[in-house]
């Protein structure tokens, strides 16, 4: 649990940044585990400088005994305080032992080693990352601390038949009453994060996989008997995984065994911890009856970036938290690439670009933005997130884009290389890459330390007489208070030119052609590119792909724009420019115009006639921006009013399409016969959900009676989803039937239950609310279960605008209540649902008052954990 009553911390430094006085060269741990208590013994070989101070992290630790050298330690020569264990007369080669005592059920906080399930029929397992191992005992609880793990576990055999620990298995046997023993010795020396035990009764599945380099792995699924016939989609990806990095990057894997474990009680996605990776079972179980098409990817990426880890991650760690992006920046676009492989790349890149613009602009733009390598921090577990991750993953995919595949294939083979075996950080990773291309990638450190989203203006100007075309670029940084003088960055543009029939033309630069695309560098305030030899105003594709994370400024025509849209041949910048004339669309729905309105419309339904496009891009193509982003453009913010008219821009879709064409391709895309989970079949049903909901908005009795049947014939989860969501958004009379035939349908499904709940959090408007406090009362419902509190909370605070921001702010108040008793429970999911306050200040008048009213009496409260604390002080800022 994190400190309370404690807000005044001050904040962790990244210029203050000291190498450990003390290593520890190993580690000889053992644990005599028991729900109520377990008892923990740590040898530590430590390795340092006898004139400095031997400090240790503890948190909450009792500690029973502790001896230096084999001799038991005077009361004086020690002091334990304020998590801190100071110990006097400790030299070079000492060995410090220490025994504790920790309380794993009443760990509520899912940090440390803790209970997952029941008393009765539960396991127990450890969360390190970030700093969790000082929980379990006391070391030096930094990640440039490396150290070799012996690790023993003891247990009753029949309550914890299954034991497991990082690292290669190293014996097991039996004990007198009853218990036994196991010990595991990890060869690889590894910060304190990425320790893990698991204890209890687990069943498995599990595969023999052989490395290119001729070693054989067991692989093993562990989960709870009742769901272990789920694992073994996890176990495909996996082999596919471990497969793909050893042909894209030359990784193999490095230890006899790689054990993953499920479990429903966790904070995060899944956990990449040496050789037992611990997963959130919504990211590894996954069969056809309950997991949605969506959510099979995600297990597919889940388990791919948790592997990648054991390279960005593992074998290269972080020399701080402040380099936590050079783990998880790198992982996230190596499992972006992978991902695009197995399925398609454009696909792939719209889903990743989306949520970068619904996740990591607004945070971006808030007062919760931060560098990607922050420079300061109080409390870490806070910084896990789209920016670290998702912006992260966009500069090294800027730098791949630099260096191209093989300059950035030879850049990452010197930088695992280099620093295998090191606490690294991002200079290091820009030095490797560089140093192997012969280039100085320096300047590209500007991103990582500067917060907001870069604007990119572009303006085109046409010399007919000199048949030249001219790009004017310019940038332009959000002010912000930590950095008022923002130096320029290096922004790659990735641009084509398209003539008036919509067909691309070969560029001439400098009196070069370079293709028919070309990057151009924008390294100053403002450059100039001209493009020789276009005999009529060309439409300029500006930022293919998404080539640098930036807000793209550029007076597009609507007529432009749907003659990208409708004729670009990549997919991704189909899609986007769609996205940029359907928010051109939806300012004209509030201005009563028509021309971009009709430009978007016109082109999508030309686009819904084409019987060639893949059904997987055109239900993309079919979706304009959400709310979140919708909110984004705007000066002052009202979220029922940008809801309302999106359903408007929406209706206007459907109704160019025409409730025929759309009740007509709704039927063709009617499939008989068993469930399939092949790439057609998934994008025949992303379409097939998009269409239904366009209909429900024109024709709601028909939609709902194709719902209504869709529902009761669906073969797996993804229809039967989408039925349901349509039924309970239009209001249908079979909605509650509906509902409660899932309830009871899924009732022991706690997946598929999360989904109910969030189904209905998703209400659009001031109904969400009286729903949400009625499903509060479900006997389901539990604050103590991350996944259900944030299905149910989560989804209404985050991912439901209109039904959040009432106007009378009760929607604010409810969800203050509720982060007050989540906090005393897990500071960590209190402090992230807290984030849905991000963005209050440009709220309208009305729900800005009610949003500053209910968070400044929440920060007035002294019993909030640092976790929350850090937040409400930083969204009231
Ligand atoms: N490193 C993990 C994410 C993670 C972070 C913190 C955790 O506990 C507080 C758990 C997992 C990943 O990137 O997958
Ligand atoms: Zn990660």
């Amino acid at each position: 649990m994190s400190d309370r009553h404690d807000h005044a911390t001050a904040p962790i430094r990244l210029r203050d940044y000291a190498p450990p006085a003390w290593r520890v060269e190993s580690i000889e741990l053992s644990f005599e585990l028991g729900i109520d208590t377990t008892e923990v013994t740590a040898r530590l070989h430590l390795r340092g400088d006898a004139s400095r101070p031997l400090r240790l992290d503890g948190e909450g630790l009792e500690l029973l005994a502790i001896a230096l050298d084999e001799q038991p330690l005077d009361a004086g020569a020690w002091r334990y305080a304020d998590g801190v264990l100071e110990v006097d007369g400790v030299s070079d080669g000492s060995v410090l032992t220490t025994r504790v005592r920790t309380h794993p059920a009443a760990n509520t906080a899912l940090e440390g080693l803790y209970l997952s399930g029941s008393r009765e029929a539960g396991f127990l397992l450890t969360q390190c990352e970030a700093e969790g191992f000082r929980h379990i005992t006391f070391f030096p609880d930094r990640p440039d601390v490396l150290t070799r793990y012996t690790v023993t576990l003891q247990a009753d055999r029949a309550r914890f038949p299954v034991l497991l620990a990082g690292g290669n298995p190293d014996g097991a046997g039996d004990l007198p009453d009853g218990r036994h023993w196991a010990r595991f010795v990890d060869p690889h020396p590894k910060p304190c994060y990425l320790f893990a035990l698991v204890a209890g009764r687990l069943e498995k599945i599990e595969r023999d996989y052989l490395t290119g380099e001729g070693r054989t792995v067991k692989l093993v699924i562990w989960s709870e008997a009742n769901v272990i016939d789920s694992c073994h989609y996890a176990m495909d990806a996996l082999e596919r995984c471990m497969r793909w990095d050893e042909q894209a990057y030359g990784r193999h894997y490095d230890l006899d065994v790689f054990h993953v474990v499920a479990t429903h009680d966790f904070n995060m996605g899944a956990m990449e911890n040496k050789g037992l990776n611990i997963f959130n079972a919504k990211y590894l179980l996954a069969d056809p009856d309950t997991t949605t098409d969506d959510e099979y990817k995600a297990v597919e990426a889940v388990v791919a970036h948790e592997y990648f880890h054991n390279w960005s991650g593992n074998r290269v760690t972080c020399r701080d938290w402040f380099q936590l992006s050079l783990k998880e920046g790198l992982t996230v676009f190596r499992e972006q690439q992978f991902s695009a492989d197995m399925n398609s790349t454009a696909l792939k890149r719209i889903e990743d670009v989306a949520l970068l613009r619904r996740a990591q602009f607004p945070e971006d733009a808030g007062p919760l933005a931060h560098p990607v390598r922050p420079a300061e921090y109080r409390e870490i577990n806070n910084f896990y997130t789209a920016t670290v991750y998702e912006k992260g993953s966009e500069l090294v995919r800027m730098l791949a884009g630099k260096l191209g595949p093989e300059g950035f294939r030879r850049g990452m083979d010197r930088y695992f290389e280099r620093n295998d075996g090191r606490a690294a950080t991002i200079e290091d990773f820009l030095a490797a890459l560089g140093d192997a291309n012969d280039l100085d990638l320096m300047p590209y450190l500007a991103w990582y330390g500067q917060a907001g989203t870069p604007r990119l203006r572009a303006r085109g100007h046409f010399d007919a007489g000199a048949r030249r075309y001219t790009l004017t670029l310019s940038q332009h940084a959000q002010a912000h208070a930590d950095l008022p003088e923002k130096p320029p960055l290096p922004i790659p543009v990735k641009l084509a030119l398209f003539d008036r029939d919509g067909r691309m033309l070969a560029l001439r630069m400098d009196g070069q052609t370079v293709g028919h695309e070309a990057v151009v560098v924008l390294d100053r305030d403002e450059q100039t590119f001209a493009f020789d030899e276009i005999e009529r105003s060309p439409v300029p594709s500006l930022l293919r792909g998404f080539s640098a994370p930036v807000i793209l400024e550029c007076d597009y025509a609507p007529a432009d724009l749907a003659l990208l849209l409708t004729h670009d041949p990549d997919g991704f910048n189909r899609w986007e420019a769609g996205q940029q004339l359907a928010a051109l669309a939806f300012d004209d729905c509030r201005h009563g115009g028509q021309i971009a309105l009709q430009a978007w419309c016109n082109a999508l339904a030309q686009l819904f006639a084409d019987p060639t496009l893949d059904p997987a891009l055109l239900a993309d193509l079919l979706t304009p921006p959400g709310e979140v982003e919708l909110a984004e453009r705007e000066q002052e913010v009202d979220p029922a009013q940008i809801h309302a008219l999106r359903q408007q821009l929406q209706k206007q879709l459907a109704e160019t399409i025409g409730a025929f064409a759309l009740a007509q391709r709704l039927a063709a895309l009617e499939v008989a016969g068993p469930l399939q989970l092949d790439a057609v079949a998934k994008a025949q049903r992303r379409l097939k959900r998009r269409v239904l909901e366009l209909l429900a908005l024109i024709d709601a009795p028909t939609a709902q009676a194709r719902a209504d049947a869709q529902y009761r014939r669906a073969q797996g989860m993804t229809d039967r989803l989408a039925a349901l969501s349509v039924l309970v958004r239009s209001d249908a009379a079979s909605a509650a039937d509906a509902l409660a035939d899932f309830r009871r349908r899924h009732a022991d499904n706690p997946l598929a239950l999360d989904k109910w709940f969030a189904v209905q959090a998703q209400l659009p408007g001031e109904r969400a609310l009286e729903r949400v406090r009625s499903l509060e009362s479900d006997p389901a419902f539990t604050l103590k279960n991350p996944n259900r509190a944030r299905a149910l909370l989560g989804t209404f605070a985050s991912g439901n605008p209109s039904g959040f921001h009432r106007a009378d702010g009760a929607g604010y108040q409810l969800l203050a209540e509720r982060l007050v008793a989540l906090d005393a429970l897990n500071p960590q999911i209190a402090a992230r649902l807290a984030t849905a306050f991000n963005g209050w200040q440009r709220l309208e008048p009305v729900r800005r008052d009610a949003a500053r009213r209910v968070l400044s009496a929440l920060a007035e409260k002294p019993e909030l954990s640092r976790n929350l604390a850090e937040i409400v002080a930083g969204v009231l800022k």
